[in-house]
């Protein structure tokens, strides 16, 4: 018993919050290069405000990111010394194909992730890829509204074809969209949406939704055709709802707003839309924009894996007057009064990971994947930019021994696991480089100071041992 003999321990990034080089070999601007770090971001996140270009009066950090883009090298080494077994990462888009809808690839771009995969394999690193991590080239937002049109999904058939095909034996496994709930919780960030004054968000958001659901589906499919030992993932911002009481109204709360979250994962990995789903849509007037093939194509082509990120889970509460809210996150929460908080107030529930994997398992049935956990956090570097973060190592350690008892105590089958943020990054819900999750430290602030040098944490020694006995040692 125990973890999978080939268990795959790795991190997790996500291309615009580490690579820079955002204008460079033919990149095309995509809508995450434009949301600022500052107080303007939640509502350009949201869509609530339109905002596709670079202005002088805010700060963009995923220009420069860390500076992965000329140092992926040195950090996929690094990633190397820890035992990686697996890296995920993302692709971005407007490397590939630079405004989204040309007929050809841009050649730079698709060179530069084939020359990273190769450094990965080097060092006996599987990559793990997202092809969508919230980004979406700006062109097809300006010229097509972005995922509410239904001829993206066109524009990401040719884009996952295109990856398929060149990246064959080099990457086995593939997400298709990032968090794929995160567009009801942050549509521009999450789909490229911008609202006009007035118009049914929900209706929006829906829309857009069936696309993506649609262009997974079809990547799936392709996917499977090019090359029959491709697995495809869902992926999922998991942490499932607690109801704040026994009242049974907010236990009623508690699984409809779980449903919430689910009704992605459930038409990509049962093939079809839940009947709460469509009664809900129905009775508030929301149309989904079914044509013919659509439903024949959801069923058929459902996902090989679920994924998931968890930081926490999260409380309902059925009472309209309920104002406790949790700090700080894109998905609002209840405070948990049994639970402590990161300096951000996530609040931190390791024995919530084991609830959660069992909702997901006993819901779908299909191997998990942990593809994101961590503990975003202030680091004080000393004189040698050595950090001793010894709340990492205890927050990452209880999250793993609650993720083993899910496994052995509990029999869910999982393929792995990858922290998020493994080396420090831009924070996708605020901006900030002060908020770090990494093993390795950058030395980067808020505004783009620093000689952006890296420097192994104490959690890099701690998660290397992790690695090197397969979770024995923690
Ligand atoms: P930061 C919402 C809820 C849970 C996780 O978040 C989320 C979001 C959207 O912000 O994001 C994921 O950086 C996401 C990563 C992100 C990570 O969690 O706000 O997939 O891109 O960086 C951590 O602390």
């Amino acid at each position: 018993m125990g973890l999978r003999k080939d268990f795959l321990w790795g991190g997790a990034t996500a291309a615009n919050q580490l690579e820079g080089g955002y204008a460079e070999d033919g990149r095309g601007l995509a809508n995450v290069d434009v949301i600022p770090i500052g107080e303007d971001r939640g509502p350009i996140r949201n869509g609530d405000r339109k905002h596709l270009d670079f202005d002088d009066e805010h700060f963009y950090p995923a220009k420069e990111g860390i500076d992965h883009y000329h140092r992926y090298k040195e950090d996929i080494a690094l990633f190397g010394e820890m035992g990686f077994k697996t890296y995920r990462l993302s692709i971005a888009w407007s490397r590939i194909f630079p405004k989204g809808d040309e007929e050809e690839p841009n050649e730079a771009g698709l060179k530069f992730y084939e020359d990273l995969f190769q450094e990965c394999h080097k060092h006996g690193i599987e990559p793990l890829v997202t092809i969508t991590h919230f980004d979406c080239p700006i062109h097809l937002i300006k010229e097509y509204g972005g995922w509410r049109n239904r001829k993206t999904i066109d524009f990401y058939e040719n884009l996952t074809r295109t990856l398929f095909t060149r990246y064959k034996g080099l990457v086995k496994y593939w997400l298709t969209f990032n968090e794929i709930n995160v567009i009801l919780h942050a549509p521009f960030m999450g789909a490229g949406l911008v609202f006009e004054e007035g118009e049914n968000k929900k209706q929006v958001i829906y829309q857009a939704a069936h696309h993506e659901l649609l262009a997974s589906a079809l990547a799936t499919k392709i996917a499977h055709e090019v090359d029959p030992d491709i697995q495809v993932g869902c992926m999922l911002a998991a942490g499932k709802y607690y109801p704040e009481t026994p009242n049974p109204r907010d236990v009623l709360a508690a699984q409809q707003a779980d449903r919430r979250n689910y009704f992605f994962i459930d038409v990509q990995s049962r093939g079809e839309y839940p009947a709460y789903a469509l009664k809900e849509l129905e009775r508030e007037g929301i149309e989904i924009p079914f044509e013919e093939g659509d439903k024949e194509l959801l069923k058929e082509h459902t996902v090989d894996f679920i994924s998931f990120s968890y930081y926490s889970n999260r409380v309902a509460s059925g009472d309209p007057e309920s104002k406790d809210q949790a700090e700080g996150n894109v998905i609002r929460s209840v405070k948990n009064p049994y639970l402590k908080a990161s300096e951000w107030g996530w609040q931190i529930d390791p024995l919530g990971l084991r609830i959660t994997m069992n909702d997901i398992y006993d819901r779908y049935q299909k191997p998990l994947f942990i593809v994101e956990n961590g503990l975003g956090a202030v680091d004080h570097p000393d004189e040698n930019g050595y950090v001793e973060d010894d709340y990492r190592i205890d927050y990452l350690a209880s999250h793993i021994e609650a993720m083993k008892d899910a496994v052995e105590l509990d029999g869910v089958d999982l393929m792995g696991y990858t922290t998020w943020g493994c080396i420090d990054l831009v924070s996708a819900g605020t901006g900030e480089m002060k908020k770090r999750y990494g093993f390795i430290y950058v030395d980067r602030d808020n505004y783009g100071n620093g000689t952006l040098d890296r420097t192994p944490k104490k959690s890099f020694d701690w998660y290397k041992k992790v690695i090197e006995t397969n979770g024995k040692d923690l």
